[in-house]
C-alpha cells in the first residue's frame, strides 16, 4: 500500500528561535519612567499636519488589538502576546506622510535611544502604537506609556517609551542598527546582524 502523504504546517516559529513562556525584558540601560499624567507624543517631519498626542488623546482613538508572536534576535520567540492601541495606519490618516515620506524615526525617553523603520512596514496590518498589554495599560518595563509593536520584524524594531516620530525621506541608522544589528531585521530571512543586508 502507498503511505499516504503528510502535510506539514508551517512553523510558526522562525528560523534559530526557541520558544519560551517567560516575557524577558530588554533594553539598552536602565528602565525608562514616562510621566502618564503629562505624556505628549510629537509626530513632525515629512507630513502635512504634525500633531502631538497627549496619552488620553491616544487612547481614545485606539482602533485595533492584536494576537502575535514576537521575536527578539538574541533567539527568545513568544507566542500570542496581545496588544491593543492605535494602528499605524489611522495614525497615517491623522498626519498625512507626505509622497516624500519613507521612513519613520521612533524617539524614546530611554537616553536618545533611537530605530528606524520603512513606512511600508508600519502599514501592515499588525502593526501598532500599543498602549495596551493583555488588556491594562503597558508598565514601565515593558515600555508604557505607549510603545510600538511592529511583529513583522525582530522585536528591537518595537520602540518602548516612545515619545516622537519623525517622518524621513531617508533612512538613518539606529541604536541597535548601529551596533552591528539588521536594519532590515525581518525574522523569516534571520537577518540578525548587518553584514547581511546588502
Ligand atoms: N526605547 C527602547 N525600546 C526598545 C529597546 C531599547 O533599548 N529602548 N530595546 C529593544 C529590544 S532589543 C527588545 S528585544 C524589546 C524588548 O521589549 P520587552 O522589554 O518588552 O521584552 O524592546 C526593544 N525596544
Ligand atoms: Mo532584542
Amino acid at each position: 500500500m502507498k503511505k499516504n502523504s503528510v502535510y506539514r504546517k508551517k512553523s510558526r516559529l522562525p528560523p534559530g528561535q526557541h520558544k519560551t513562556k517567560r516575557f524577558p525584558v530588554l533594553q539598552k540601560g536602565s528602565i525608562a519612567k514616562v510621566n502618564r499624567k503629562d505624556y505628549q507624543l510629537k509626530i513632525e517631519g515629512e507630513i502635512k499636519n504634525p500633531t502631538t498626542f497627549s496619552l488620553d488623546g491616544l487612547i481614545k482613538i485606539k482602533d485595533l488589538d492584536i494576537l502575535e508572536d514576537i521575536h527578539c534576535v538574541t533567539s527568545w520567540s513568544r507566542f500570542d502576546t496581545h496588544w491593543g492601541g492605535v494602528s499605524f495606519k489611522k495614525i497615517f490618516d491623522i498626519v498625512k506622510p507626505n509622497n516624500s515620506a519613507k521612513f519613520v524615526e521612533f524617539y524614546c525617553a530611554d537616553e536618545d535611544f533611537t530605530t528606524t523603520v520603512p513606512i511600508e512596514r508600519l502599514l501592515d496590518d499588525n502593526a501598532i502604537l500599543a498602549t495596551t498589554f493583555d488588556k491594562r495599560p503597558i508598565n514601565d518595563k515593558h515600555g508604557g506609556p505607549v510603545r510600538a509593536i511592529i511583529p513583522n520584524l525582530y522585536f528591537y524594531k518595537s520602540a518602548k517609551w516612545v515619545i516622537k516620530i519623525t517622518f524621513l525621506e531617508k533612512d538613518r541608522l539606529g541604536y541597535w542598527e548601529r551596533q552591528g544589528y539588521s536594519n532590515k531585521a525581518d525574522p523569516w530571512r534571520e537577518q540578525r546582524y548587518s553584514d547581511n543586508d546588502s
